[in-house]
């Protein structure tokens, strides 16, 4: 497994080379599309008004594409290693960070939002793919490392902009600070934001639903919730507990 030191001491780590080049064209030209329909299916001005221009949620649900971005090996890997089997997929979320234009997570926050408590292990983590370059100049995203270990941040505390390739994924703990920043450079800023966390956290859409029955591949129904889902009846949580008596016998 690759070393995760910098994730867990700094919250967050960078792993160069993950998509190629024409991946990241197919996948933004697909982000575009999918914004289109979005937009549509609302309305600009009332995205507008609430903060939403620029982000286009659960793209998975659209193209089923976007599933292996946050089901392939090397999430499966990380996921297993930081989470452990029963975690689940929060969300997918594609962030555009236009040329002048300031985006609604251009202020500090943490994923888990408004949370100001520590764990001594991660209970959320996010896998973050660039389908840009990032860096300083076209609104990269800003860490506070080590803001993961911190109730709150203090009123002096030191930034860092990853300066990475389009291709690379930011992985990072959900709990650390961070920001998206202005982009004073000629071309949209594009990432794609998957957040994973452990299954008593909830989720920001009920996938399983969108989905009629459990997915044949038992491992990715479980990270789109279906193992997680509160039970309907006092019965119901009985059989389940039966069903699983009789697995065990
Ligand atoms: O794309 C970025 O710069 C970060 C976006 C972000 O923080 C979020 O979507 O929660
Ligand atoms: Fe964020």
């Amino acid at each position: 497994m690759v070393n995760l030191n910098e994730f867990y001491e700094k919250g967050y780590q960078v792993f160069e080379d993950t998509l190629n080049t024409k991946k990241t064209y197919e996948l933004i030209e697909k982000i575009e599309n999918i914004y289109k329909r979005q937009v549509q299916e609302f309305n600009i001005q009332q995205l507008e008004k609430i903060g939403e221009l620029n982000t286009i949620r659960s793209p998975f649900l659209y193209d089923r594409e976007f599933i292996k971005l946050f089901y392939n090996d090397f999430t499966n890997n990380l996921i297993q290693n930081i989470l452990g089997t029963h975690a689940i997929l929060s969300l997918q979320n594609a962030v555009k960070v236009v040329p002048k234009v300031k985006h609604h997570q251009t202020k500090y926050h943490r994923d888990l939002i408004h949370q100001e408590f520590t764990s001594s292990r991660p209970i959320a983590f996010n896998i973050y793919y660039c389908l840009t370059d990032f860096n300083k100049h076209n609104g990269g995203i800003t860490f506070i490392p080590k803001s993961h270990t911190t109730e709150k941040i203090g009123s002096s505390f030191i930034e860092k902009t990853p300066d990475v390739k389009s291709g690379s994924v930011i992985i990072f703990n959900s709990m650390v600070f961070h920001k998206a920043g202005h982009n004073q450079s000629l071309n949209s800023r594009i990432g794609i934001n998957n957040m994973y966390t452990l299954p008593f956290v909830k989720q920001q859409i009920n996938y399983s639903k969108h989905f009629k029955n459990p997915i044949g591949d038992k491992k990715l129904s479980r990270i789109l919730g279906f193992e997680s889902k509160e039970f309907e009846s006092v019965n119901e949580f009985r059989n389940y507990r039966l069903s699983r008596y009789c697995d065990e016998k």
